[in-house]
């Protein structure tokens, strides 16, 4: 491999669309962080995710995702949003007002691959290319070849793009002169690989509402609102809803905080297709949705995943945080009416927490709104819901 072959291949990718294009070498993870990953492990850090526990040892190990591997091809998509209606809203998260980035980077990467084969006559077992859900430590690997560093709210960030960057790799059995790690910042953080940059900084830290960031870099997904709206599709813990805000599918709150995003620019958006049009969305809109529309308005985005039953969950949380002081009013009864409605569906995911919205807003007034679908309810985890309510007051 010729360095000047590399960098017409990188040429090649900057011109596909892609942001970053930077060589890793494949070596496996450093014992520091293999050994910071096991704890967030052993502790119960992924949740539910049992695929995380079941390719433990893929993960710190390249060479155990393909065998042969030289190098890794690392690849970052700028998805800073170009509109102010898409910036400032805080129920969806960022990386959702496009169509799923599983697909449109799957697309990209599968062109990227025939560029390998093109260029430097590489067959297709030679190569592999993951976005988001391949065996590898996509931010870790990113940081090796120095674009950029892990920050204390545990993201690659870039002292170019901020904290938004959409991550992919390509393990490859060809051998590519490495990109170097960055230099500088503080040292004793460099050793330890994370908050390099940060300084004494530690907004996302104190920002983060559900304390889900244990310790700089690591955010354990049983806390994190991310996990509990995206990942998790059974019932939202009682006590983390509240903390939940108005927030929809996913969290940006320990993102938006950090100062490394003065840099953020809009993206070039070419591999990425904007799907802003649900940010406008009212509560009464997401209420009221049937399973129809649901799939019409989010196909192709990253929350048609959800399923109706896990949005309309979590808009029963939003609903219960966002009108539970507002003034009483025609906007407000409307949201009751759409609750108690959704108390009586077919999904007991979605009565469970529709029971919980109602208590929430309407104080005294829940036990005679509920009475009808309470009559109804035989689902021992709906009626758990009711039996907390009715104990606990309203609250
Ligand atoms: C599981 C997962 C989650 C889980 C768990 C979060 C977590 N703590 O990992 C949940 C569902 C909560 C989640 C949430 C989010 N996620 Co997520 N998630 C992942 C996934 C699939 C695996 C991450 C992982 O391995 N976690 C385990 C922890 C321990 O590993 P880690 O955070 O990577 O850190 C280790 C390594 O980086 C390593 N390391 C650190 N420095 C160095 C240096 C060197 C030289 C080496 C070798 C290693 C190394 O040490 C760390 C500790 O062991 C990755 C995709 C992937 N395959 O990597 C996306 C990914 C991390 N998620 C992403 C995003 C965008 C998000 C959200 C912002 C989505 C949202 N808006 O709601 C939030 C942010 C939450 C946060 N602050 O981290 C992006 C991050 C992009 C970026 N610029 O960092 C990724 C990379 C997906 C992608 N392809 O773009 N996520
Ligand atoms: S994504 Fe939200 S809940 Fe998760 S660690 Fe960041 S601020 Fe906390
Ligand atoms: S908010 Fe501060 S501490 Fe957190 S990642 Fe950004 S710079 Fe680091």
């Amino acid at each position: 491999m010729t360095r000047d072959g590399q960098e017409l291949f990188r040429a090649d990718l900057f011109r596909e669309g892609f942001d970053e294009v930077r060589f890793a070498p494949a070596a496996a993870v450093p014992q520091v962080h293999a050994q910071r990953f096991s704890q967030w492990l052993d502790r119960g850090g992924h949740a539910d995710m049992a695929w995380m526990e079941r390719t433990r040892d893929k993960r710190v190990d390249p060479g155990r995702v393909l065998s042969g591997v030289r190098s890794i091809v690392v690849l970052g998509v700028n998805y800073w949003p170009d509109r102010e209606v898409a910036r400032r809203q805080k129920t969806w998260a960022k990386y959702a007002l496009y169509r799923d980035y599983h697909d449109t980077m799957e697309k990209a990467l599968k062109r990227a691959g025939a560029f390998l084969e093109q260029r430097f006559g590489a067959a297709s077992s030679d190569y592999r290319y993951y976005v988001d859900t391949g065996p590898v430590m996509e931010r870790g690997l990113a940081a090796r070849c120095g674009l950029g560093f892990q920050g204390k709210n545990g993201m690659l960030i870039s002292r170019t793009h901020g904290n938004w960057l959409f991550l992919a790799c390509i393990l490859t059995r060809l051998d590519f002169v490495p990109d170097p790690p960055l230099k500088g910042g503080n040292p004793i953080a460099a050793a330890e690989g994370v908050g390099r940059f940060c300084g004494t900084c530690r907004r996302c830290i104190d920002a983060c509402p559900t304390d889900a960031i244990t310790e700089p870099g690591m955010v354990d997904a049983p806390l994190c609102i991310s996990y509990q709206t995206i990942e998790n599709k059974d019932v939202i813990p009682r006590e983390l809803r509240p903390s939940i805000g108005e927030r929809l599918f996913g969290c940006d709150i320990c993102l938006d905080v950090c100062p490394w995003n003065r840099f953020a620019r809009t993206g070039r958006q070419w591999i990425l297709e904007q799907r802003y049009h649900f940010a406008e969305l009212t509560l009464i809109d997401l209420l009221t949705m049937t399973p129809e529309t649901f799939s019409e308005v989010f196909r192709q985005t990253p929350i048609k995943r959800l399923k109706w039953r896990g949005l309309m969950r979590n808009a029963c949380v939003v609903a219960g945080n966002v009108c539970r002081d507002r003034e009483e009013g025609a906007e407000k009864e409307s949201v009751l009416d759409a609750l108690v409605a959704l108390a009586g569906s077919g999904e007991w995911l979605v009565r469970a927490h529709a029971v919980w919205a109602v208590y929430r807003i309407a104080h005294g007034r829940a036990r005679d709104r509920l009475r009808a679908c309470r009559r109804r309810e035989s689902e021992p985890r709906v009626l758990r819901e009711y039996a907390w309510a009715e104990e606990a007051g309203d609250s």
